[in-house]
C-alpha cells in the first residue's frame, strides 16, 4: 500500500524504518520542510550548538551502541561544519549517515544563496555520498545509505536532499531489500588461509595478537577472548581497540605505539608472530616501519582488502569480518592438537616470562604528588570511580593519551576517542551522543583545555537536555601535546601554546545552570570527583595540573618502537666547587 505525502515525511519515515530514535542537527533554510515535519514526529532531534557537533555527536552514539548515528545539517554552511566529523568517522571507520539540504534543483549551479557543491567537497570523506534531486529516488537512497554505512568496513554516507525534493508530494513504497550489484563484502575470510593461520599459531614460540579497532565494530570482543584463552597469547589493543579484551584479563598488555607502554612494544619487536586483527599498522603504532617487528610472521584479518598490505605485507591475508574469521578459526583451533612439540610449549613459557619481566621493569604507573595534581593522578582516580565500567570520552592530546594508558575498560565502545584524525573538541559532542543513547551509564567528558574551548557552545546541549556528564577539564594551561613537542624537539621554544586565559569554571557551569568547580590541591581530587559523580546533573570540573608534564614512554617521530623514551632526563649533576 503506498499513501501520498511529502519528501520530508518520506525521509522521516525511512529513518524510522531504520531504527532511528533519535538525531543530532541544526536546521536552515533549505531544510525547512524536513524540520516541519519533525515538529510532530516521534524521531527526538537533539538541535546542538554546532553542525560539527552534530557529526561528533552522531559518532559519539554509534560508538557507544553500535548503531547507526544520524546528524543532519542545511545546505551551504551548515553542510561544510560537518565535514570535520565526516573525516574523523571515515578515518576511525564509524558508521553514520548525515543528511543535507540542497538548493532547489533548478538553482544548482547557479551560485544560489546557500549553495555549496557538498557532494563535491564529500566525495573524499565519505564511504560514500548521494545527491538526491528527484523524490522517487529518496526512500531507495535512504535505506541504501545505512547499508553502505553498516556493511563491510563501516564508515560514514552523506545524503544531499534538494529543497524540491523535500517539498514534492508523492506515493511512499516502503523499500525492503537494497540492490547494490556492485557492492560486495567478503565476510567468512578464506578457509584455506584460515587453515595456515592455525597452523602457524601453533608452531609460533612467541606469538602476539595485535588487535584493534575492528574488533569493536565487528562485535567481536567474545570471540577474540576465547581466541586468546584459547591460544594463551598476549594482547595488545591499539587505541581504537581498548577495551576489546578487558584491561584486567591475564592475558592483556596494554596499548602499544608511540605512547604505549614498554612491555607493548617490546612484545611487538620481539615476537615472532603477529596475529592483526582489525587493526592497520598506524603509523603511531609501528613507528619506523622498516623497524617494525622485524622477526614477525603476519597474520591479518581484516574486513577491508585495501587495508591487506598496505603497509606491512602479510604472510596469511584474509579478507573477513574479524567475528566471523574468529569463529572459524577458533573451530579449527579447537580440532586440532594445540602448540607443535614441546620445544615450542617451553618457548613460549619463555615468552610469558619474558613478558611479565618487560611489564615489571616499567609499568605503567600513576605518578602522584603531595603538592600539585599530577595528569596521571585524575587518571587515577577517574579509573578508580569508573571500575572499568563508565563511558570516557576524550579530546585529543596529551589528556587523551594518560587515559588510554592508566583507565581501565573492561568491554568495548567505553572508550571513544578521536583515534585516526584526532581531532579537537571531539569529546564534549561524542559524551553528548553517547549520555542520548546509554542514558543510565555514566560518561566522563574527558577533556584538556584546549579542546574544551573549541567546544563550549555545546554545554547549552548538555544543559538544555539536562544530560548528567561528567565534564571532567584536565587543565594544564597550555596546548599541552604540542608544548611537550615544543619542548621535547625544539629547544623548549613555546611558541603558541600558552593558554593563559580560562573562564571560571563555577560561573561558566552556573551561566548555563549547573555546577561546576575548579581545584588544584591533591588532596581536593578523590573529593571532587565523588561530587561530581554524585550530583544528579551535569557537571564541570575544572582540574589544573602540574603544567609540564610530558607523556611518557614516548617513540619520537620516525624512531623504532623499541627505541622508547622511558621518562624525562635526569637531572644533571652540578660538580662540587
Ligand atoms: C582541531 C585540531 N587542531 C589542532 C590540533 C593539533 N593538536 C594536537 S594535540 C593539541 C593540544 C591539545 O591541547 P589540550 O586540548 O589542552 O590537551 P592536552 O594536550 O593539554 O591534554 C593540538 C593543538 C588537533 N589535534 N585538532
Amino acid at each position: 500500500m503506498s499513501t501520498l505525502m511529502s519528501g520530508a515525511r518520506m525521509l522521516l519515515e525511512c529513518l524510522s524504518k531504520e531504527g532511528v530514535d533519535c538525531m543530532f542537527g541544526y536546521p536552515g533554510g533549505v531544510t525547512l520542510p524536513f524540520y516541519d515535519v519533525l515538529y510532530d514526529h516521534h524521531i527526538r532531534h537533539v538541535l546542538v550548538r554546532h553542525e560539527q557537533n552534530a557529526a561528533f555527536a552522531a559518532e559519539g552514539y554509534t560508538r557507544a551502541t553500535g548503531k547507526v548515528g544520524v546528524c543532519c545539517a542545511t545546505s551551504g554552511p551548515g553542510a561544510t561544519n560537518l565535514i570535520t566529523g565526516l573525516v574523523d568517522a571515515m578515518m576511525d571507520s564509524i558508521p553514520i549517515v548525515a543528511i543535507t539540504g540542497q538548493v532547489s534543483s533548478k538553482l544548482i549551479g547557479s551560485d544560489a544563496f546557500q549553495e555549496a557543491d557538498t557532494f563535491g567537497i564529500t566525495r573524499s570523506c565519505t564511504k560514500h555520498n548521494y545527491l538526491v534531486k528527484k523524490l522517487d529516488d529518496l526512500p531507495r537512497v535512504l535505506h541504501e545509505a545505512f547499508y553502505v554505512a553498516a556493511s563491510g568496513r563501516p564508515g560514514p554516507v552523506l545524503v544531499d536532499v534538494t529543497k524540491d525534493a523535500l517539498q514534492a508530494q508523492g506515493h511512499y513504497q516502503p523499500v525492503t531489500a537494497v540492490h547494490l550489484p556492485g557492492y560486495k563484502v567478503f565476510t567468512e575470510g578464506h578457509t584455506g588461509q584460515i587453515r595456515r593461520a592455525a597452523q602457524l599459531i601453533q608452531e609460533s614460540e612467541r606469538p602476539l595478537v595485535y588487535s584493534g579497532g575492528g574488533i569493536v565494530a565487528a562485535n567481536a570482543a567474545r570471540e577474540l577472548r576465547e581466541f586468546v584463552e584459547r591460544i594463551d597469547a598476549p594482547t595488545v589493543n591499539t587505541l581504537m581497540g581498548l577495551g576489546g579484551m578487558p584491561s584486567e584479563h591475564p592475558n592483556f598488555i596494554s596499548m602499544p605505539g608511540m605512547h604505549g607502554s614498554y612491555a607493548a612494544n617490546m612484545a611487538m619487536t620481539n615476537a615472532d608472530l603477529l596475529i592483526a586483527l582489525g587493526v592497520r599498522f598506524d603509523d603511531r603504532v609501528t613507528g619506523r616501519l622498516a623497524a617494525f617487528a622485524p622477526h614477525a610472521k603476519v597474520i591479518h584479518v581484516d574486513i577491508d582488502p585495501a587495508e591487506i598490505g598496505k603497509n606491512r605485507a602479510p604472510d596469511v591475508p584474509i579478507v573477513g569480518d574479524v567475528q566471523r574469521v574468529l569463529v572459524r578459526l577458533n573451530k579449527v583451533l579447537a580440532e586440532s592438537a594445540g602448540p607443535a612439540d614441546e620445544k615450542v610449549s617451553a618457548a613460549r613459557r619463555g615468552w610469558w616470562q619474558q613478558i611479565r619481566k618487560w611489564k615489571e621493569e616499567h609499568p605503567l604507573r600513576a605518578v602522584t604528588s603531595d603538592s600539585e595534581i599530577k595528569p596521571q593522578h585524575l587518571m587515577a582516580e577517574i579509573d578508580r570511580l569508573s571500575g572499568g565500567r563508565a563511558i570516557v570520552t576524550s579530546d585529543v592530546g596529551q589528556h587523551q593519551m594518560w587515559a588510554a594508558q592508566l583507565i581501565r575498560f573492561g568491554e568495548p565502545r567505553l572508550w571513544l576517542n578521536s583515534g585516526g584524525l584526532g581531532s579537537m573538541g571531539f569529546g564534549l559532542p561524542a559524551a553528548i551522543g553517547a549520555q542520548f543513547a546509554c542514558p543510565d551509564k555514566l560518561v566522563f567528558a574527558l577533556v584538556g583545555d584546549g579542546g574544551f574551548q573549541m567546544s563550549i557552545p555545546e554545554l547549552a546541549t548538555v544543559a538544555s537536555y539536562g544530560l548528567p556528564i561528567k565534564i571532567v577539564v584536565m587543565n594544564n594551561g597550555y596546548l599541552g601535546m604540542v608544548r611537550q613537542w615544543q619542548t621535547l624537539f625544539y629547544n623548549n621554544r613555546l611558541s603558541a601554546v600558552a593558554l593563559d586565559c580560562f573562564p571560571d569554571a563555577e560561573k561558566l557551569a552556573a551561566a548555563y545552570g549547573f555546577k561546576g568547580r575548579s581545584i588544584d590541591k591533591p588532596w581536593e581530587l578523590a573529593a571532587a570527583l565523588e561530587t561530581a559523580v554524585q550530583e544528579p546533573g551535569p557537571y564541570l570540573l575544572n582540574v589544573k595540573v602540574s603544567p609540564e608534564e610530558n607523556v611518557y614512554p614516548m617513540v619520537p617521530a620516525g624512531g623504532a618502537i623499541h627505541e622508547m623514551v622511558l621518562g624525562p632526563p635526569e637531572p644533571v649533576a652540578v660538580p662540587a666547587k
